[in-house]
């Protein structure tokens, strides 16, 4: 299970890596120890090359260790269970422990050693999207080697000749590789530190599954029809909150490896986008946004400057993309009298509870028995009542000083006197309404 951002977690991270080394200069000449533990904020890197690492939510960075002028990192495929949200596990395929994958960070000029050790009950191969590397090392099982064999390790080995924001996965029965959760940010920092730097760097990749509630292992033959929509794996209310000091310049990166495309929209800001898995988008030629399309199989990053304190929602626009599994086969009965069905039905089943005549925020509020592992269709309180959110949901914290290094929760933003809407009970001139032949006022349901 990962945890929260916290400082702990940060200085425990350290200590698990500094560990790690132990192991590996112990064991010269072996493949490096496999981690499979981490932190959601790394340290800054130890040896090679100086760079910000990035945050990635819920996630965690892969320590490497350098062997002659080479930096190696170990990655293990293998079966992992993933805490989604609280009350929910699923049982997926990943590396290290963890689905998604631990983030790969490293930087242009370096040359990698990649090990690559198959636990998994078929083979497999690991494809680096958007790196430009030799054939023979670009992870198309059958194309460009062999396809990794359970129980073998491959050595996957190649200069970093650009940097930017890109992605692995695997290449080898991908559909259902890819569908029980197999995939990682790769993230090349620049070779100069001065180059677009930011304060601080979050990044995150899309993921969907189609988990029936009481399972827990993906149903991998979906094609369209999926019912959690996950940021590494994870569901609102138990995505990190995005936590950014006041005058911050912020970057976020967020790459897609679902069947469909996600609009991401920030709250309070607009931003640029700089960034694709294909370069660095020139800032003459960076446009402003405030939702970006994600498209299927790519990445974008944007930047902006924190200038706006408050508690700002970022989210996929696609409505049913921040809903949870629960109730996306419940009819639609806006409008409609259920009082004499409910009463046939409840004739069958004493129960039955009819849901949704006037909408259905009242599943934002209600406690009704679930089945086990799963959660409702619209979770999460803030500090005015319930959200209705669930899947990609998550909010970007903004607040006057907060250290460079802390990514803890600050808690909900308090908003000044006289800055939040609030009921009006002053008299008000008649509201102007059109009102025609081909305009038709709702039905109220009876005795309303
Ligand atoms: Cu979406």
């Amino acid at each position: 299970m990962m945890h929260k951002f916290s400082r702990r977690n940060f200085l425990a991270a350290g200590a698990t890596l500094v560990a790690a080394e132990a192991v590996a200069q112990t064991s010269q000449g072996a493949v490096p120890e496999a981690p499979a533990t981490g932190a959601a904020v790394p340290p800054p890197p130890s040896q090679g090359r100086p760079y910000n690492p990035v945050v990635t939510l819920n996630g965690w960075s892969l320590p490497f260790r350098m062997k002659d002028g080479v930096k190696e990192f170990h990655l293990v495929a293998e079966p992992v269970e993933r805490e989604m949200a609280d009350g929910m596990a699923a049982r997926l395929w990943g590396y290290n422990g963890t689905s998604t994958g631990p983030t790969i960070e490293a930087v242009e000029g370096d040359r990698v050693r990649i090990f690559v050790t198959n636990r998994l009950p078929e083979h497999t191969s690991v494809h680096w999207h958007g790196l430009i590397l030799p054939s023979g090392m670009d992870g198309v099982g059958g194309l460009s080697h062999k396809g990794i064999p359970s129980g073998k390790t491959f050595a996957y080995e190649f200069d970093l000749v650009k940097s930017g924001t890109f992605m692995y996965h695997p290449h080898a029965d991908e559909m259902v590789q890819m569908a029980m959760g197999m995939m990682g940010l790769f993230i090349v920092h620049p070779r100069d530190p001065a180059f677009m730097p930011v304060d601080r760097d979050f990044a995150f990749l899309l993921a969907a599954y189609d988990i029936d509630p009481g399972s827990h292992v993906p149903r991998v033959m979906e094609m369209t029809d999926f019912n959690l929509w996950t940021w590494n794996s994870r569901i609102f209310p138990d995505i990190d909150p995005l936590v950014v000091a006041k005058g911050d310049r912020v970057r976020v990166r967020v790459g897609n490896l679902t069947m469909t495309n996600h609009p991401i929209h920030m709250h309070g800001y607009d931003f640029k986008v700089t960034c694709t898995d294909g370069g660095w988008v020139p800032p003459e030629a960076a446009w402003p946004e405030v939702s970006i399309d994600i498209p299927v199989g790519a990445m974008r990053a944007y930047e902006f400057d924190a200038v706006h304190e408050g508690d700002w929602a970022i989210h996929c626009h696609k409505s049913h993309h921040t809903m949870n599994a629960m109730g996306h086969d419940i009819p639609t009965f806006i409008g409609a009298s259920k009082d004499r069905l409910s009463q046939m039905i409840r004739r069958q089943q004493p129960e039955y509870m009819p849901m949704g005549t006037a909408g259905m925020a009242d599943m934002g509020e209600m406690s009704m028995e679930l089945p086990s592992n799963t959660v409702p269709m619209m979770a999460g309180w803030g500090p005015h009542g319930p959200l209705e959110m669930g899947g990609m949901f998550s909010v970007v914290k903004v607040r006057e000083g907060i250290a460079p290094d802390d990514y803890a929760d600050p808690g909900w933003y308090e908003n000044p006197p006289g800055t939040e809407a609030l009921e009006w009970t002053g008299d008000l001139p008649d509201p102007v309404r059109q009102i025609s032949a081909r305009t038709v006022l709702t039905p109220r349901p009876q005795g309303s």
